[in-house]
């Protein structure tokens, strides 16, 4: 590749695309106006809100792709390092209206669509989300993309392009029903196709050594697909600067099978197509749990070659030996779903470009680093060496000598040690064999890190406790979690962000955050006060709208909000929140009507998917419902207590749920949730948390100060001995959660043998999470969360003094991070 001399054209080309963006009313009338009609092929009759969505993206894209170019050049241009961010998942969300934020265009858009008959608000209703993600892993991965973009460091996130994202969820008869996501049935603004990029990718078939190399091999297959990029541009806030996520799709390299064709054999002919296509089509619907299933490890492998075929495609431009390749790319491992890049760059730096193995893996481990997001052992990749050596025998290979070498390092250092061996093995020692992927991306990464404190002090005792003592304490590194703010506050609370922005004095806190401080000086000004409240019951009318429209139930905005809005899981505890409500009513029944009306006025919030296979998860959505009903529908309760169940959680309700919390529950059994995200929004939009010990919320709590939170429940380094007793002695219910047992059973929710089995799970399936463990300092933490709602003063100062000390959670903090410590990256602000 060799750069051309500029032309005049070029520098007739170039004067264009650095022209600055229009802002004028007439020159985005006239781009809108002709997307309606050029792209579109509407006549003022035929608009609606629809295409006038379509064509107002598309105009604002225009814009963006023309930054996008320019950032890009300039990148290549100056031979900037970037850091590659490859995850499997990328929970984007809405595009819309971030991209108007970002460019400082809204008002104008607005005016624009004012003009032709359509309200901004609903035309930004009009987008579908793309949800090519589960939950805080998918949503992390958006955040640093967004802090990459505005902080102006050179970097790409890399995915794959699902045709289906995350489930719709309807809820039938109380029960979860799952609907496909089509969401690229309608025209995407949002994507860029590049047919031009696009890489052949190889399954099965069978290897021929090189002859006289010692490990270079000819890895010959009839399997190969292609894989065609496609950009989703990444607008950053208050820079030029637009970052860039690179999507994978597949199809075959071929056209379809004319010899089948012309024997009559049609779907035949087309077979390869669809068979390629199947690589891309879902995103597998799983949080924290690993699927194992065959197609997971091919999408995997796809991504992983496609991503590092690019990556070196694109250092060899430079023309720079690839020794140097850690000194022009950094790639973060999201997890271990794209650790298969490890060995693939190793096959591509040893097969296809002859390097001696030293080098090659110096290279390798010089450039990966991996981040762990969970210690629960039912979310830990691992693939049957079988199964791995039939679709991938090249890569299987590749990792029995890097765990060769690696245990000949061990057993060096550490001789006579048979079990250390056995323990630290890449390859499991069961039948069949499996391949440890955490090990394997560990060992082949300079840094591994956790996302929390506690998460990573964790993980050195726990499942990398013998990497610890063989490769060093140094290796092992934290970096807390961080959220964007400018969709989790700036888009999503207009209300609240214009209250700091004031404050501040100018909107440069939404992109350092550190200026929120300013907050706490006002925290005494009782007219400030006043509005801050203000913001917050806006926010709560409108989610009670929100509910409305999505549920049918009527809610107070007078009420206390209690949110509870996440992956439905186990551990994650919604079955102990239920139960808890299921108290309260039983209380409240039991009050004399007088006595009940003193009563704190409270709606309980819960959304959030459950894994489609996940059956008890189900049952437990199907129970929070059954309640709703119930209670709901109780004229002697009325609006002391209501009980919501949104359904179809996504990044856009999250927008309209999060910013009208009074208190949020983050009540993981302590130990399990690596870090949460979700904890950091709340309180960033001047919610409080209940929760516990765990993950993120510890230094959540030692940033706002302990009277910003209500923390319950025993300790991470308790609940190995409670689980002990629990598994060999039945707990014994505290009166309140046997209460709530004794209502379900006497069938006041219907049908009481479908919840028998949640009840069991407690009773005498070891309660492996602890519920009967920590509910009565629960629900003593929620009669504290009341008291404290009735002091609305105090409440207020609590809400202020959150926000005020939150900074530290800014996803721009985690990426500056990971920038200075890890990737070795630099801002470069775009000049021309
Ligand atoms: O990653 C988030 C954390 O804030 C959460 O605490 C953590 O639970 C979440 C397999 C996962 N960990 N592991 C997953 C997702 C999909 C999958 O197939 C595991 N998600 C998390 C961000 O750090």
């Amino acid at each position: 590749y060799q750069a051309k001399t500029p032309t005049r054209e070029d520098t007739e080309f170039r004067a264009y695309s650095h022209s600055e963006i229009a802002r004028d009313a007439a020159t985005i009338k006239n781009s809108v106006v002709m997307h309606l009609t050029a792209t579109f092929l509407r006549t003022p009759a035929s608009i609606d809100s629809t295409h006038a969505y379509l064509a107002s993206a598309f105009s604002v894209r225009d814009r963006l792709l023309q930054r996008w170019n320019l950032t890009n050049e300039f990148h290549d241009r100056i031979g900037a390092k970037r850091v590659y961010y490859m995850s499997l998942e990328f929970l984007v969300g809405r595009t819309f209206d971030n991209a108007l934020l970002a460019l400082q265009l809204r008002d104008e858009y607005a005016g624009v669509l004012g003009d032709v008959g359509f309200r901004l608000e609903d035309v930004i209703d009009e987008e579908r989300d793309a949800a090519l993600g589960n939950g805080g892993l998918g949503r992390l991965a958006a955040c640093y993309v967004d802090s990459l973009a505005c902080m102006n460091y050179p970097g790409w996130g890399y995915g794959l392009r699902y045709r289906y994202g995350m489930f719709q969820q309807q809820i039938i008869n109380g029960y979860q029903v799952e609907a496909p996501d089509c969401w690229l049935d309608t025209p995407n603004p949002w994507e860029f196709p590049r047919p031009d990029v696009t890489y052949p990718v190889k399954f099965y078939g069978r290897l021929e050594h090189v002859p006289g190399s010692a490990h270079r091999y000819r890895w010959v297959s009839d399997v190969v697909y292609d894989a065609m990029a496609f950009d989703m541009p990444v607008p950053g806030y208050g820079t030029t600067n637009v970052g860039n996520i690179r999507l994978w799709s597949c199809k075959t390299n071929g056209l379809f099978d004319l010899n089948k064709f012309n024997a009559g054999d049609y779907a035949g002919a087309t077979g390869g197509q669809v068979a390629a296509q199947i690589l891309t089509d879902v995103l597998y619907p799983n949080d924290n749990t690993n699927e194992g299933k065959e197609l997971r490890l091919r999408q995997e492998y796809l991504f992983c070659s496609a991503t590092l075929q690019d990556i070196v495609a694109r250092f060899k431009r430079t023309g720079r030996p690839l020794s140097e390749l850690p000194d022009m790319a950094a790639i973060q491992l999201n997890d271990t779903h794209p650790t298969l890049g490890i060995p693939e760059l190793m096959r591509i730096l040893l097969d296809d470009e002859g390097l001696e193995w030293d080098e090659a893996w110096d290279i390798t481990t010089r450039t990966f680093a991996f981040t762990n997001h969970t210690v629960l052992p039912e979310a830990m990749e691992k693939w049957p060496v079988p199964m791995m050596d039939r679709i991938l025998p090249r890569h299987m290979g590749i990792i029995y000598d890097i765990n060769l070498f690696f245990l000949q390092r061990v057993e060096k250092q550490f001789p006579d040690d048979r079990g250390l061996l056995r323990d630290i093995s890449i390859i499991e020692e069961s039948s069949p064999q499996q391949v440890r992927m955490a090990f394997l991306a560990c060992v082949g990464s300079h840094r591994v890190n956790g996302v929390a404190a506690i998460h990573s002090d964790i993980i050195k005792q726990s499942i990398f406790k013998d990497f610890v003592r063989v490769m060093g304490e140094d290796k092992f590194v934290n970096k807390t979690n961080g959220v964007a703010p400018r969709r989790w506050m700036n888009e999503c609370n207009p209300a609240m962000s214009e209250l700091i922005t004031e404050v501040v004095g100018d909107r440069s806190w939404i992109n350092d955050l550190s200026k929120v401080r300013a907050l706490e000086a006002r925290v005494d000004d009782e007219a400030f006060r006043r509005r801050w409240w203000a913001a917050k019951q806006a926010n709560k009318r409108r989610l009670a709208d929100y509910i409305l429209a999505t549920t049918g139930i009527r809610v107070s905005p007078d009420a206390l909000f209690d949110v509870q809005a996440k992956r439905i899981h186990e551990y994650k505890r919604q079955l102990m929140n239920i139960l808890s409500v299921i108290y309260r009513y039983h209380r409240l029944k039991e009050m004399a009507p007088a006595e009940r009306a003193r009563e704190l006025p409270r709606v309980v919030v819960f959304a959030g998917k459950a894994a489609a296979g996940y059956w008890v998860a189900k049952q437990v959505i199907k129970l929070i419902n059954a309640v709703a009903e119930v209670v709901n529908a109780d004229d002697e309760i009325g609006d002391v207590l209501k009980v919501v169940f949104v359904p179809d959680y996504s990044v856009t309700a999250a927008e309209h749920i999060v910013p009208a919390s009074d208190i949020s529950q983050h009540i993981s059994t302590a130990g399990t949730e690596a870090s949460g995200t979700s904890n950091m929004k709340f309180v960033l939009n001047g919610g409080i948390i209940l929760g516990t010990v765990d993950g993120a919320n510890i230094e959540i709590g030692e940033e706002v100060g302990e009277e910003q939170i209500f923390f319950f429940g025993c300790l991470a380094h308790e609940v190995a001995d409670f689980r002990h007793y629990l598994r060999f002695h039945q707990p014994k219910p505290d009166p309140a959660l046997q209460t709530a047992f004794d209502m379900i059973q006497r069938g006041t929710f219907g049908d009481a043998h479908i919840f028998q089995p949640l009840i069991d799970s407690i009773l005498r399936g070891g309660d492996v999470y602890l519920l009967s463990v920590d509910f009565p300092s629960y629900i003593e933490a929620h009669k504290a969360v009341e008291e404290a709602y009735r002091h609305r003063d105090d409440w207020v100062t609590k809400s202020i003094l959150s926000v005020a000390r939150m900074a530290k959670f800014s996803s721009d903090r985690a990426i500056q991070e990971y920038a200075e410590e890890i990737w070795n990256i630099e801002p470069v602000p775009v000049v021309e």
